[in-house]
This record gives C-alpha cells, structure tokens and sequence, in this order.
C-alpha cells in the first residue's frame, strides 16, 4: 500500500456512508474494480472512519474533478499534494457576474479575472462582461487579451472615459496587451483591434443589465467606482428606460467591493480615496436595500504570491501575460492578493470561505474614511482576517487556479 503524494481526489457516489469494518470489503472490492485508492477521513464528533472508493485526477484538471464531484454528489474534491479540501458547491445555481476592475496597475487583478475563468470552466458563473474603471485603452486591450487567452474572446469589455486623472500606477504593465517576441511578432491575440472601440462603462452596465433577469446580477467591484457612480446617475437611454438608479434596484442582487477599512486596521485605503468624488456619490446612491460585502485590505494583506511561484505555477506554458509581466516588466517580489478576495466570496457565497461581520450600514466620509454602523437592518458586512491557515487555504486555493489548463 502507498499513500498518494499528488491528484485531485473525488469519491464514488456508490460507496458513499461506508463507515465500519463491515463495510470495508465493499469499498475495497470497488476500488480493485475502479481506481485502486481508498479515501477516508475520520469524523472527530462520532470517532467513526469513513471510506470511499476514490478516483484521482490530475492537479491541473480541477474542472473534469468538479465535475465528476457533481455527478457523484461529492461536497469537496481534496488536493493531495496541498492538504486543502475544494468545495464542490454541487448544488449552487449558476451566479451571473460583472467584474469591475482597475486593471494595469496593480497585478491582483489579473489574478481575479483569471479565477473567473476558471470559475466559468468549472460551471460555477457566467461572467458577463468586464468594466475597466480606469482610463486609457491599453487597460481594456489588457483584458481583451487576458479573455482571449483564457478561451472566452467575445466577454464585452467597457472602458471607463471621464474618470481618475493619473492615478498611481504600482506596476506598469498596460502595454502587455502588445507584447512581442524577439522576432517581432506579436505574443497575444486579441478580439478588438487597434481601431475597435470600447463601450463607456456605464454604458456598458446599463447595456447588461437591462438584458438579465431581476435581482439576478452579482458585480465584483475591485478597483474604482467610477463607472459604478456614472451608472448609479445615469438617465433613460437606448437599453432601458428605467434610470441608473432603478435599473440597480431592479437587477443587481448583491456587490463584493475590494475596499474599506473597518476594525482594527489604520491602512490608509486605496480604492475609494483615489477616486473620491465618484466614491461619495457611489455611497451616497448605491440602494440601501441591495447587499454589499467589503474586503478590507487588512484580510488580504497576508496572501502574498510571491513572483518565483507565479513563475513556476505557469511553468506549463512559454507564454503566459500573467508570466510575461513578471518575467519582462517588473522586479517586485510578490503581489498581495486582495482582489480575489472579493471574486471568491462573489462567486462561492457568503459562508463557505469568510467570516462576515454583522449586518449594518457604511458611510463615507470626504477623507474616505469608511464608517460602519451596526444594524440588524443594514445591506452591508465586511470581511473579518482569517487566521494563517486560513490565509494558507486561500492561497494554495488560488495557486491551485493558476496552474489550470
Ligand atoms: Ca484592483
């Protein structure tokens, strides 16, 4: 017998409950007619071992794992060579997401795309468009080239157009987009060329929400608020006659904000600070009845994805625009992984990955000092820290993502 060092293990529906010494020839007998690995844990509450016949999957194959999770009703597929159990999340209905991003600063952006991604190969979302809140094309053309590569060329991308003047750029990798080899040619394909416009992201927003259902949209927001602002202010146009406002009220059901700080942290936010004006008509409009969930920047301050790992987890592939920058563009060591942190919580709900704090309600102050009052009535918590194996988890967790394909 060996215990197996790598796989993604998912167990057999048809030896599920097996759990006494009676009932292991049964799951021994179907392992020699199947895979050969028997799985198990033992459940501290009753002291019993459960055992199931178990089938291994490749690491890089999470898709083909959750799904054959799926069909066997299995809650988790365990990574053998991480010790972390993924959830299956089997029976969540599919989550219709818009991701708003500053893209071409800093890279936990990218990162946060590339989960959605993976999210959508795995059947858990459906990522209906990208708004960059942040101005200059070549931050669109970035992410035209990351839902290309990513095999998703016609998600609609909408540029932000009369926002922050100059912002703070931490990592310059807005040329990405025309990367070229040392022959010249171009490393990544892209769907809108040089002439191709991008829609104004309000305009964009109002274009996808007008086309889903009520109280169906869930939107990321891990950059600015800038587009958020303009939609919440827009009027009637071609898409809907209902105002921004309204159109909010009518189909968004929840937001995930990368932003804010509440506790015990004194770290100076970033997000709503850089972008004032439009933070304090976003938290002015935003509908009191519309839940909205913050990552403070203090919960993803431990996950540090340092550039060696991110190397070597694309190491399946000589061309990667996540890679390329961390090979070409920049030195820094490591990039925290804020970003995600709200993607994840969007896509897998509130009480698999996070602790929340109560319920209550958040005010801006002009300085971006973010207020939170509680109340059982309020639309919004925020993200407590988790502690080191929590923040372990999440970053083999999106590790894990990253060396998918
Ligand atoms: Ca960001």
């Amino acid at each position: 017998m060996s215990y197996p060092k790598e796989g993604l293990m998912v167990s057999y529906k048809a030896t599920q409950d097996h759990f006494d010494r009676k009932s292991l020839p049964a799951v021994i007998k179907h392992a020699h007619a199947h895979d050969n690995i028997v799985g198990g844990w033992r459940d501290p509450d009753t002291g019993l071992y459960y055992f199931d016949s178990t089938r291994s999957f490749p690491e890089d194959s999470l898709a083909a794992a959750l799904a054959f999770a799926r069909e066997n009703e299995q809650h988790t597929v365990y990574v053998a060579s991480t010790d972390i159990n993924v959830k299956s999340n089997y029976e969540q209905e599919d989550i219709r997401v818009i991701l708003d991003c500053d893209m071409g600063s800093s890279t936990d952006d990218l990162f946060a795309l590339m989960m959605l991604y993976r999210y959508m190969d795995m059947k858990r979302c459906t990522l209906l468009g990208v708004i960059v809140d942040r101005m200059d094309r070549a931050n669109a053309d970035a992410v035209d080239v990351m839902n290309n590569y990513y095999g998703y060329p016609d998600i609609p991308i909408g540029l932000e157009k009369a926002g922050v003047k100059d912002p703070h750029v931490y990592i310059p990798y807005h040329n990405m987009a025309y990367a070229r080899d040392i022959d010249g040619n171009v490393l990544f394909k892209r769907s809108i060329g040089d002439k191709g416009e991008y829609m104004d992201g309000y305009k964009l927003y109002r274009k996808l929400l007008a086309a889903q259902p009520d109280k169906s949209v869930t939107i990321a927001s891990i950059g600015f608020v800038t587009c958020l602002a303009r939609l919440l202010q827009s009027g009637p146009d071609e898409f809907s006659p209902l105002s921004g406002e309204e159109l909010v009220s009518r189909k968004v059901k929840n937001i995930y904000c990368m932003g804010g700080v509440f506790g015990d942290s004194f770290e100076h936010d970033y997000n709503f600070t850089a972008a004032i004006d439009f933070s304090l008509k976003f938290f002015e409009l935003w509908p009191k009845d519309i839940d909205i969930v913050f990552s403070p920047g203090e919960v993803g301050d431990p996950l540090y994805y340092s550039a060696a790992q991110i190397i070597e987890d694309m190491d399946w592939t000589s061309s990667h625009p996540i890679k390329w920058i961390y090979e070409f563009l920049t030195e820094d060591k490591f990039q925290k992984m804020w970003d995600p942190l709200a993607v994840i919580n969007a896509v897998e709900g509130d009480d698999i990955f996070y602790r929340l704090s109560p319920r209550g309600f958040v005010t801006l102050t002009p300085t971006g000092e973010t207020i939170f009052r509680e109340d059982p009535k309020g639309n919004a918590r925020y993200q407590l820290p988790g502690d080191a194996g929590w923040s372990d988890f999440v970053l083999k967790y999106i590790r894990l993502m990253s060396i998918q394909h």
